[in-house]
């Protein structure tokens, strides 16, 4: 029985280990302290994903919604903006970013990022398709850094990473999503960008059935890879 419980916890943590947070930023070459700019997600302790892409968790997965982080983060449009993994990435899949501008009379801190105000800013696929040998950019990665669109707007927005973890997504309910929200207050955009057709809703954007989200990662080898929800908004 001891030894049964013990192998059982084990097997728990490795599991456990493989998942992921992004709690932290990187500025100057220094880690913030955990959720700072980032809004505290549901999953601090555990670090487990969201599975149900209906859920309200697929916003920002928020521990407490309307709560809101104590810091919103300047940056240049054209800039960037770094999380910190912790600890890393550690399943394979694609990484997504999407940006939500605060509506007027809100602010970064009290904006619930619900309704049709996401776009994607950037997404990533597979290298070794029709291989078996399928490498993905963020694997393994202790940061991943979003660069904001030089033709964006001013002002305030939501900065969403998602990363989609394939492993087991070889069944509805199996493709693994690790989310936050950073805070940011963007400066210098032309303010040109064209959104037209490309603002999604989170929970609504993606179906369980998504062929980016129901997949099969190891068998028969994929040849190809379709990023699920809209298209890459680009100046
Ligand atoms: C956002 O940036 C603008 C331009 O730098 C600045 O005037 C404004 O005070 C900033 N807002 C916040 C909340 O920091
Ligand atoms: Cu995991």
């Amino acid at each position: 029985m001891k030894f049964s419980t013990s192998v059982a916890l084990g097997l728990a943590a490795a599991s456990a280990q493989a998942h992921y947070t992004f709690p932290r930023y990187v500025s100057g070459g220094s880690v913030s302290p955990d959720w700072q700019a980032i809004r505290t997600t549901e999953n601090k302790y555990s670090h487990g994903p969201v599975t149900d892409v209906n859920s309200a968790a697929m916003t920002c997965y928020e521990e407490s919604p309307g709560r809101g982080a104590p810091q919103t983060i300047n940056v240049q449009a054209g800039g960037t903006f770094t999380f910190d993994v912790d600890t890393n990435i550690g399943h394979p899949g694609p990484l997504h970013f999407y940006l939500a501008k605060v509506p007027a009379g809100q602010t970064a801190a009290t904006f619930d990022g619900k309704g049709a105000v996401w776009f994607k800013i950037y997404q990533d696929g597979p290298s070794g398709l029709g291989t078996g040998n399928l490498k993905w950019p963020s694997d393994g990665k202790k940061t991943v850094t979003a660069t904001i669109p030089s033709c964006v707007q001013n002002g305030e927005y939501l900065l969403r990473v998602e990363h989609i973890a394939l492993h087991s997504a070889g069944s509805v309910g199996g493709a693994q999503i690790y989310i936050a929200c950073a805070q940011i207050n963007v400066s210098g955009g032309s303010g040109t960008i064209n959104t037209n057709g490309a603002l999604v809703s989170f929970p609504g954007a993606y179906k369980a059935t998504d062929p980016g989200i129901l997949f099969q990662l190891y068998w028969p080898v994929p040849t190809s890879y379709v990023n699920p929800g809209p298209r890459v908004v680009t100046c």
